[in-house]
């Protein structure tokens, strides 16, 4: 048996026809079902699907032997005892630093809100630059519109977000994509059924960065 963990939402589209490419296809669909283990075609291979942020906590843990999940998700969870052999180049985007157009010049640290808690603190630290983080779990470009910080540190696809709230782009930190992830007990023990799913997903990736979009 393998389980593929995968969050529903911008991940699961784009992995869909990825995994059919690799000939794995579900039988449900996350966004109307609501159930939370999906069958596919192939009747030794489910989808698991969780929310985001959790999908390297049950590859890591082995409750699921694989998993989809994007490289900001990674960045924060530390990736122990996770093996992560492809960049599916999905749901791209950047995680950067946004505030408002005209910042106030501050005579105290700046004041970051996000949801990136460990990038933000290493990006930062690299540049030695000393600020305050105050931890959300959401709705980061509020914070600077209200007060409660002077920059966020987000995900910029369009820049639409941050345009609707008088918010810029002002630095990259990183680029980001999906990754497949695998646990690393399970590239042991069930390796060659691993190995296959992985090589055919490779596979997959290759054809489709050959075709148009
Ligand atoms: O929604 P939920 O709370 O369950 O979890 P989640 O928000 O973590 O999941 P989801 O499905 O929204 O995002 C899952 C993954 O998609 C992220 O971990 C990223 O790896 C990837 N991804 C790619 C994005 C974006 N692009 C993205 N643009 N995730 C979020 N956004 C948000 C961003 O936070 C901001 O609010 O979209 C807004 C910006 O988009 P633009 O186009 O307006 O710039
Ligand atoms: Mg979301």
């Amino acid at each position: 048996m393998l389980r593929i963990a995968v969050s529903k939402g911008r991940i699961f589209r784009e992995c869909i026809p990825l995994l059919a490419r690799a000939g794995v296809v579900p039988r449900d669909d996350p966004d109307t079902s609501r159930k939370l283990i999906l069958d596919t075609n192939q009747a030794d291979v489910k989808l698991v699907i969780i929310r985001a942020a959790d999908v390297p906590t049950y590859v890591q843990y082995g409750a699921a032997e694989l998993g989809v999940t994007g490289k900001d998700v990674l960045m924060e969870h530390g990736g122990e005892g996770l093996y992560e052999p492809l960049d599916l180049g999905i749901a791209r985007c950047r995680l950067m630093v946004a505030g408002p157009r005209r910042a106030a010049r501050l005579h105290r640290r700046l004041r970051i809100a996000t949801k990136y808690v460990q990038s933000t603190r290493r990006y930062y630290a690299a540049l030695g630059q000393q600020v305050e983080i105050v931890k959300l779990y959401g709705s980061m470009e509020l914070a600077p519109l209200v007060g409660l910080a002077d920059r966020i540190v987000d995900l910029v696809d369009t820049g639409n977000t941050l345009r609707a709230n008088g918010l810029v782009p002002l630095e990259h930190i990183a680029d980001i994509s999906s990754r497949l992830v695998v646990n690393k007990a399970a590239m042991k023990m069930k390796h060659a059924a691993v190995s296959a799913l992985v090589d055919a997903l490779g596979r997959a990736v290759e054809e489709q960065a050959q075709e148009p979009a």
